[in-house]
């Protein structure tokens, strides 16, 4: 009998090194983990979890010898912590691995959008250069007023990178952080006032629902860009909906959203937008550098030592 059940969307190059490790049986989804038999369901002391779909409590009881849920990626919200502290259960992420990646995709549609390099490309594609001429001038996007919402880990690999683009960086946090003369504002919709482009670098989770505000987004003003490497969950999606329509803002950057990979059908009809498949951390590198170390706390917790990654 396995101890270890992966639970997710783990494709067929994933799914080897799981089972050689540790035996591990691959499920879809909780629902299909729910279908298990009880007996075995009752040998599974980790799970190696993946995927966004909600696993609390009710999930948790499922296995009764459950000592771990180790999670694929930085963002654990969709692991009920509290759910998991109540039943003695240590939960694990996966952080720092995935920071450069994430960043990248950060500043890559932060600059896609200034220099409408969708739209550019659509240009030469529809041979409009040859029969039209130049492309329009659009906008600079080094040396511009850049702001954090968040300041983690990937937050600050945002800035750092965007401190080489010779930016001036503000952000928000909920403390005051060590940094190389950032400007921290306390108040969310301070930061908005102060800056043109916006990156969200928040957690996940109720904390932070919507923290990204109808009044953020009316501070960042016709001139502001948002951009979103998070979770959807952060920003006020109607809102920041409404504004992209009426130019109340000049555009946005979004790998996540709301009810992904079904995202609301208004983002589409949108020119002001680069949208991108929620693929922050979707490298070849980055990806294997998570599963191993998913499978690191896995396998640490089956030998009774200490968890690399603990979140709990
Ligand atoms: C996902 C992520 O884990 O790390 C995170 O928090 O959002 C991603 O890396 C990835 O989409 C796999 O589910």
């Amino acid at each position: 009998m396995t101890a270890t059940l992966a639970i997710g969307p783990y494709n067929q190059s994933e799914r080897p090194a799981l089972e050689e490790s540790f035996n591990a049986h691959v499920v879809a989804d909780p629902s299909e983990a729910a279908g298990m038999d009880p007996a075995a369901r009752s040998t599974i002391k980790a799970i190696a979890y993946k995927g966004h779909l909600p696993f609390g409590g009710a999930e948790m009881d499922l296995f009764p010898n459950l000592g771990l849920v180790a999670n694929y990626g930085v963002g654990y919200d969709a692991i009920d912590v509290d759910a998991a502290n109540a039943r003695n259960i240590r939960v694990t992420n996966t952080p720092d691995v995935l920071n450069d990646d994430v960043a990248d995709l950060a500043i890559a549609m932060w600059i896609s959008q200034g220099r409408e390099m969708r739209q550019a490309e659509a240009w030469v594609r529809d041979g409009k250069w040859a029969s039209d001429g130049a492309y329009r001038l659009n906008r600079k996007v080094s040396g511009g007023k850049v702001g954090i919402m968040g300041m983690g880990r990937i937050g600050r690999d945002i800035a750092d990178r965007l401190a080489a683009f010779k930016t001036d960086v503000h952000y928000h946090a909920r403390s005051e952080k060590q940094t190389p003369g950032w400007t921290y504002h306390a108040d969310p919709v301070a930061l908005a006032n102060a800056v043109d482009f916006l990156f969200v670098a928040l957690v996940g989770g109720s904390a932070t629902e919507k923290y990204v505000s109808k009044e953020v987004i009316a501070a960042l003003g016709k001139d502001g860009v948002v951009i979103n490497i998070s979770r959807g969950s952060t920003i006020d999606e109607d809102a920041l909906l409404d504004a992209l329509e009426i130019g109340a803002i000049a555009g946005a950057g979004l790998d996540v959203f709301v009810g992904e990979p079904d995202l609301n059908p208004r983002f589409l009809a949108l020119d002001n937008v680069v949208l991108q498949p929620h693929q922050g951390s979707g490298t070849v590198e980055t990806r294997a550098a998570m599963a191993k170390l998913q499978r690191d706390n896995v396998a640490a917790h089956l030998a009774g030592g200490d968890l690399l990654t603990p979140v709990n």
